[in-house]
């Protein structure tokens, strides 16, 4: 689906609306720091970058809760910003690589996916599901909810009308859930998704739960897929500076196993890597956390290990 030369395309995203914890908005910036453009240019993609988005600020006196759910429409117009930059991207057929910034942007990022390519299918890897709706959120963090968006369950939220529900059950798949809230886990079974905890990682390991996921989303191997990467799927041991870390993830070699999965499919179209927030641990921390992130996104773009 990519168009030779090969080009990546990076959509830097610095923010934070869809949760409360301030620096998930410095993420993109350490990841270019760390030198990916170069990492990327090295495994030889072109890569076009020209700066982190601007997104428009709207403060928070004039952007109350609509019903629970927080800075609402920041998150509806930056995502919805993401989704033109992605989808533009994707049309021309470049490897749009959406750095976050926290995960209510993969409402933009996979809305710009499905524009460009209708047929897709959505490869998941989070330690949550973040399938919340307006009816079911607690915490009212909009990160905690993009999928359900897109899938066009819970009540519609006008402010959010421009996302269509351009995504079917069956076309996305989860791996590495291990914080599901009881709400997600009724969706979940109500609408059929298919979903790869760490119980599955630990049963079958990580080779087979790839294979049984892509099975799942695409059976025939012939649908272009969208990786939406949530640095939290990795163990805080792992990758400990994030928002809503969870113990007992997915190691440093299963996260990158899936990278070099998809990659080696033939069919990535659109990368996401989000929830890096650089604020949170010590500078050690955040250093293994970012070159991680970079490591991540170029396993997903080629790099092999021999
Ligand atoms: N993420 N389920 C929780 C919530 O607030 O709805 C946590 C969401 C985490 C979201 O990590 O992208
Ligand atoms: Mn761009
Ligand atoms: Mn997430
Ligand atoms: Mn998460």
């Amino acid at each position: 689906f990519l168009k030779e030369p090969l080009t990546a395309s990076i959509v830097g995203c610095p923010f934070s609306g869809g949760q409360p914890r301030p620096g998930v908005d410095q993420g993109p910036i350490h990841l270019v720091e760390a030198g990916l453009i170069e990492q990327l240019s090295g495994l030889g993609w072109k890569v076009q970058f020209d700066g982190h988005h601007q997104f428009e600020e709207i403060n928070a006196a004039a952007d109350p809760p609509i019903g629970k759910l927080k800075n609402p429409r920041l998150v509806s117009r930056v995502s919805e910003a993401v989704a033109k930059a992605v989808g533009g991207h994707a049309k021309k057929g470049e490897l749009p690589v959406t750095l976050g910034g926290d995960h209510s942007l993969a409402m933009g990022t996979i809305s710009g996916t499905l524009e460009a390519y209708p047929e897709a299918c959505v490869v998941w890897i989070d330690a949550h599901a973040d399938i919340n709706t307006v009816e079911t959120t607690d915490s009212g963090n909009i990160h905690g909810m993009p999928v359900s968006f897109l899938l066009g369950i819970g009540s519609a939220v006008p402010e959010f009308s421009w996302v269509k529900p351009l995504l079917k059950s069956e076309r996305i798949v989860y791996i590495g859930l291990r914080d599901v809230d009881a709400g997600e886990k009724r969706i979940l079974k109500e609408n059929n998704i298919k979903a790869f905890s760490m119980h599955e990682v630990d049963k079958y390991g990580i080779g087979k739960v790839v294979e049984m996921a892509l099975d799942h989303v695409n059976p025939k191997r012939d649908r272009p897929i969208h990786l939406s990467f949530d640095v939290d799927a990795l163990d805080p041991s792992v990758a400990p500076s994030t928002g809503t870390p969870v113990r007992g993830g997915l190691t440093f070699r299963e996260g990158h196993f899936i990278c070099e999965e998809i990659w080696s499919s033939g069919l990535l179209v659109a990368l996401d890597l989000m929830e890096v927030n650089p604020s949170l641990a010590d500078a050690a921390s955040v250093q293994q956390t970012v070159a991680i992130g970079c490591s991540l996104v170029r396993s997903a773009l080629g790099e092999t290990l021999l």
